[in-house]
């Protein structure tokens, strides 16, 4: 069978997929071609995410997708990276927002929850009537979370947080924050409605990258949280990286999104646009570029999908989810350049979607773990010396 050139899929791996994964990456991906692709270069300008999707994506079953129960869909691993991969076609802000809502704020609470809480949150928070955020970033903890100065002291009937975190998405959107602390030493986390008192989410301004998302910074000055708002099973800071996983997971699914985004766009322009008289696409040098897209997007399409089945055999290490997430992003980030390059001076404005996606994979490249941090831990796992420190 001819590969297709066009999406591009040039080792039939379409076939690797069931009726089921296609038929959720194909509605997802006319979700994203009619709802988000139109009005994503706007919303990236004006540095707004559009709330409106919130309960599209609701709809589409694309928040807590892969978790099963309270109101979640149960997808299969290889389906949700699907979705994400449309999410991300459309705009890294689209599927950032799932992911930090189904990875990072649903998921501590799956995993890590009372039944209590899990009752209480999961439902509103797959149908899109509560969000959440992630705080474990902070100002002077970034690469190494373990250095947080965000503390948790017990009071009479519950704690007190103090602390600042950075970098937060969806932060000044959400009603509910899981934030990380230590108490007594021990990281723990806390489900802290963003109406507390004390509590004070500012927007960052002045981003050139990621505009379409919502980044923010969260001051707790003495808040007051009852003992049911710790998560009881989340000990130590194993707890918030086993949820880093679930979300670089769905980043190793969704950047192929934005690399393939950039690939049809090249290829297309390169066919029309006529310079010394032959299309440039003609030209060894364009060719050779887009060779490069489209060969390391079937690589990363092969990994995607290898760490999807093993992860829903129960079967993948947080290693292989580093490779992934690591090799996809630099992948995407190539391909957004080498589209940029093919466009030439149309490279840079917002008719055309790759420049938004190449900002975008810079913030990707950096966070769930900044690129050096994922060799280092490969390198840790290879040798079994930490280069850490
Ligand atoms: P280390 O000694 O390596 O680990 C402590 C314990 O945790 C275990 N572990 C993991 N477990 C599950 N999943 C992982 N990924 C794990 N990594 C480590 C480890 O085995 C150990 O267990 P045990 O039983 O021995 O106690 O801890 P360390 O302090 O040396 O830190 C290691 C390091 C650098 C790898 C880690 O801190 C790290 O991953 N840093 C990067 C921070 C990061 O990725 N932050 C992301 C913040 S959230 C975000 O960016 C959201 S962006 C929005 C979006 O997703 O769209
Ligand atoms: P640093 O840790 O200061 O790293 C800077 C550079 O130093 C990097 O190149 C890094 O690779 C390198 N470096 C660090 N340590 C070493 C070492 N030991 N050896 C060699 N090189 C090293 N966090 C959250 O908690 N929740 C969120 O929702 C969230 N959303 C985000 C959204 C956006 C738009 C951005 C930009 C960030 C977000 N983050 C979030 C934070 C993100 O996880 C951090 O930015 C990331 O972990 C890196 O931390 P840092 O920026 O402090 O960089």
């Amino acid at each position: 069978m001819q590969p297709d050139v066009e999406r591009p899929d040039l080792l039939n791996l379409d076939d690797l997929l069931t009726d089921e994964e296609r038929a959720v990456r194909d509605a997802v991906a006319r979700f994203v071609d009619e709802e988000v692709r139109p009005i994503a270069a706007e919303h990236f300008e004006q540095g707004r995410f559009p709330m409106d999707l919130v309960p599209r994506l609701a709809e589409l079953g694309l928040l807590g997708a892969n978790l099963s129960g309270y109101g979640c869909p149960g997808l299969g691993e290889v389906a949700y990276g699907l979705a994400m991969q449309e999410l991300e076609r459309g705009d890294s802000g689209v599927r950032s927002f799932a992911s930090v809502q189904g990875a990072l704020a649903m998921y501590p609470i799956w995993r890590y929850g009372s039944e209590e809480q899990k009752a209480r949150y999961l439902p509103e928070m797959a149908a899109g009537r509560l969000i959440g955020c992630f705080g474990l970033t902070e100002p002077d903890a970034g690469s190494n979370p373990g250095g947080m100065q965000t503390r948790a002291v017990r009071t009479g009937g519950g704690f007190r947080i103090d602390g600042v975190k950075r970098w937060i998405t969806n932060g000044h959107v959400a009603q509910l924050a899981v934030v990380w602390a230590k108490l007594d030493g021990v990281v723990r986390g806390f489900l802290v409605p963003t109406d507390a008192e004390g509590f004070e989410a500012r927007p960052i301004p002045h981003k050139w990258s990621l505009r379409m998302s919502v980044t923010s910074e969260l001051y707790l000055e003495g808040v007051e949280v009852p003992e049911e708002a710790m998560l009881p099973k989340a000990e130590g800071l194993k707890a918030a990286l086993s949820c880093l996983n679930q979300a670089r997971y769905g980043i190793a699914w969704g950047v192929l999104g934005a690399a393939m985004d950039c690939y049809r766009t090249a290829r297309s322009y390169a066919m029309e646009r006529v310079q010394f008289a032959r299309p440039l696409a003609g030209y060894q040098l364009v060719q050779q570029k887009l060779v490069a897209m489209a060969s390391g997007i079937a690589r990363g399409q092969l990994l995607a999908w290898r760490v999807g089945r093993l992860k829903e055999e129960g079967r993948v290490h947080h290693t292989q989810i580093s490779l992934a997430k690591r090799e996809n992003v630099e992948m995407a980030l190539q391909a957004a350049r080498a589209a940029r390059d093919i466009l030439g001076a149309n490279g840079i404005v917002h008719d055309y979607p790759v420049g938004r996606h190449l900002l975008n994979l810079e913030t990707v490249y950096t966070y769930e773990g900044a690129h050096d941090v994922h060799t280092l831990i490969l390198g840790r796992h290879l040798t079994g010396i930490s280069a850490f420190q």
